[in-house]
């Protein structure tokens, strides 16, 4: 009777540390960016996980995720359901003693296509090693552009937690290898530990669990839809093109030379022109225009607005103002805080905008575009690289680009 009753007293008070864990999480995740979202995109996903965790005797032992399956290609989002739950499991029991825990720790140390590229590298290698996934998020806040994920994912929130006194992982220095900073190098210690699970999943998946907006993101790319589209068959009978001019001006890369916005806007046209003819009628364009120089953005949204908008076809341009801020250069001592998170939002708007594009011309070697567009609608053979035009001749400044091979998309007509 007495053990009974010891038992029952020991499930109590784990729940009752639980709950008031999960309270304090989610009061942090709210104030910091005011947003009401602390798990992500599924939440049959959470509360599964949250069901799981109120089991109360867990034994403590250490044990990797192991995904049991013969199939050579398994789904994404089947092996994350588990993970998550595991996750939980493994990384909220404090009886397990933190060194015993192996981690992957991901840190991003480039701009969000570049460092969602490297994620997905974090990502795969936790899943194949079963280890648990952290994510370091820089320098910002994860929600403040994305939505939170069904487990603790948020490194500096799991580093300083603790339960019944105890951490619930061990500081960085006790692992070295579990710390990746960007993109995996060959001499990388993660590359030395083990696979337990031998999974190929397709890049695509992985990235649309992962990588959602945040209730603040949605918004701004809803209004923008909502206000170009007036239903669902609206914006079946138009075609949205994406044209996405990264210069690297201020920065040490140069990606097109003064003057290459021209030929964006020329590749559409003969695009359009093309495009319309082929389907023997009217068709009604929307451009989305975005690029890391507003002065460029500028010079192209008078262009498609003047020169293009003159009978031949008809187009309509979209823009979000104020939206380019590298995301690495700024941080949270930048002054006005709340405008840098604003132009953050912005800029993860505008990679899900491009997202949303039938059509693509993106600047060859930018990885924001790219990774926008790999996560995107438009099929591959909508996608058009568009190099700089001295990227074979002499460069005002550095770039560690070639051309692309063609230098420019056949569609846009330019002779060589
Ligand atoms: N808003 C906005 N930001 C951009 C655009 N192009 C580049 N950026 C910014 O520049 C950063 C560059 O990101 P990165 O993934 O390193 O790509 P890359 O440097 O162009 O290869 C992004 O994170 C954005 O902050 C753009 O078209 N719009
Ligand atoms: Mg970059």
């Amino acid at each position: 009777m007495y053990i009974i009753r010891l038992m029952c007293y020991r499930v109590f008070h784990f729940t009752l540390i639980l709950c008031v864990f999960t309270l304090i999480c989610n009061a942090k995740n709210i104030s910091e960016d005011n947003d009401s979202e602390t798990c992500g995109e599924s939440s049959d996903l959470c509360e599964q996980a949250s069901r799981e965790n109120r089991q109360p005797s867990q034994p403590a032992v250490w044990k990797p995720f192991v995904y049991e399956s013969k199939a050579k290609w398994v789904a994404f989002q089947t092996v994350f359901a588990e993970y998550v739950i595991w996750h939980r499991r493994m990384y909220l029991n404090a009886d397990i003693p933190c060194h015993e825990k192996k981690s992957v720790v991901f840190t991003p140390n480039a701009g969000l296509g570049d460092s969602i590229g490297a994620l997905s590298t974090g990502v795969s290698i936790a899943l194949k090693t079963g280890r648990l996934l952290f994510i370091n998020w820089k320098p910002y806040n994860w929600t403040v552009g994305l939505k939170a994920l069904p487990f603790d994912y948020d490194y500096l929130a799991a580093l300083n937690a603790l339960n019944n006194n105890n951490a619930l992982i061990c500081p960085e220095h006790s692992d070295p290898a579990a710390q990746l900073s960007g993109h995996i190098t060959a001499e990388h210690p993660l590359l030395k530990i083990p696979t337990i699970n031998d999974l190929n999943f397709a890049y695509d998946d992985m990235i649309r669990a992962i990588v959602q907006p945040s209730t603040k993101v949605q918004h701004i790319v809803d209004s923008v839809i909502s206000s170009q589209f007036e239903s669902n068959n609206d914006r079946k009978n138009v075609q949205l093109v994406g044209l996405v001019m990264r210069t690297g001006e201020g920065e040490y890369n140069q990606f097109l030379s003064p003057g290459d916005e021209a030929y964006f806007v020329k590749c559409f046209r003969n695009y359009a022109v093309d495009y319309q003819q082929k389907l023997a009628k009217l068709v009604k364009f929307k451009v989305f225009v975005t690029s890391d120089n507003i002065e460029t953005k500028i010079k192209v949204v008078n262009e498609l607005n003047n020169q293009i908008n003159n009978g031949e076809i008809h187009v309509d341009v979209i823009t979000l103002d104020d939206s380019f801020v590298h995301v690495m250069h700024v941080s949270e001592k930048n002054g006005k805080k709340k405008t840098v998170k604003e132009k953050i939002r912005k800029t993860y708007a505008e990679y899900f905008l491009i997202g949303k594009c039938n059509v693509l011309f993106l600047t060859h070697g930018s990885l924001f575009g790219r990774a926008a567009a790999e996560r995107g609608i438009a099929d591959e053979q909508n996608v058009h690289f568009i190099s700089d035009s001295k990227c074979d001749g002499k460069r005002e400044k550095y770039s560690y680009l070639k051309c692309h091979e063609p230098k420019y998309p056949a569609v846009c007509n330019i002779p060589l």
